[in-house]
């Protein structure tokens, strides 16, 4: 997978995806990542990103065309129609889709090319949207300050899940959310540690009992913390 980063904050991604699964990933040429700084694709001479909106009030928006070049540049086209197939440009915004596990699977089954564009909290010119995103994406009903925080965590939800990406060691499919359920508690040495007790029944090897175990745990755990999981289908 190929994945473009669009932001007028480019240092803001120095060294994040140098560390761990993406890093790794990266050096296995699983997924190549660059970081584009918008200001790069302005042409006038102040090399403005955003502009005050037009009918009045706060904030400022970001412009359509330094990200109209980035997105031609970057896929030869800034029509939709004509993108590559497998191709997807996502707008992340509190205005967007709400990430969930199943839609980080779905791009990393299905997309080749990710084009990421952080806006900014008081938004994108909508001609951008209208144009050139096929997807947008929120990370939670919270406000950032821009996208940059939400393309770091979209970025690592979807590179965990491509092939091979995690070692044999770790796998993707007993993570939380992955069955609808948050994840198990886990323990490892010592057993006892400051007199709290290791769990008795992980240090049998029932393997039954320890399956039996930990998905009534997952179960009580997501029961008390999320039992909107439990609710409606939205793995
Ligand atoms: Cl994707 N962007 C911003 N600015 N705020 C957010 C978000 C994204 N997702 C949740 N809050």
């Amino acid at each position: 997978m190929k994945i473009d980063v669009l932001t007028i904050f480019p240092e803001f991604f120095r060294e994040v995806f140098d560390f761990g699964i993406i890093r790794r990933a990266r050096l296995a040429e699983i997924v190549a990542i660059n970081i584009h700084d918008l200001r790069e694709f302005t042409t006038d001479k102040h090399r403005m990103t955003d502009d005050r909106p037009f009918g009045g009030g706060d904030g400022m928006v970001f412009k359509p065309e330094p990200i109209f070049n980035a997105v031609e540049k970057i896929l030869g086209t800034c029509e939709r129609e004509k993108y590559a197939p497998q191709t997807r440009v996502v707008l992340l915004t509190p205005q967007g889709k709400p990430l969930k596990q199943a839609g980080a699977k779905e791009f990393a089954d299905e997309v080749e090319n990710l084009v990421l564009i952080c806006g900014r909290y008081e938004g994108v010119d909508e001609r951008v949207t209208e144009a050139l995103v096929t997807d947008e994406i929120s990370i939670g009903d919270y406000v950032l300050s821009g996208g940059e925080p939400a393309a770091i965590v979209l970025v690592d939800a979807i590179v965990r899940l491509l092939p091979n990406a995690l070692g044999s060691e770790t796998s993707a499919e007993n993570d939380s959310f992955s069955n609808g359920l948050l994840d198990y508690p886990h323990y490892t040495q010592p057993r006892d540690f400051r007199g709290m007790q290791v769990p008795e029944v992980l240090l049998g090897g029932n393997h039954a009992e320890i399956e039996k175990w930990r998905r009534a745990k997952a179960l009580e755990k997501t029961q008390k913390v999320r039992q909107d999981l439990l609710i409606k289908e939205n793995s």
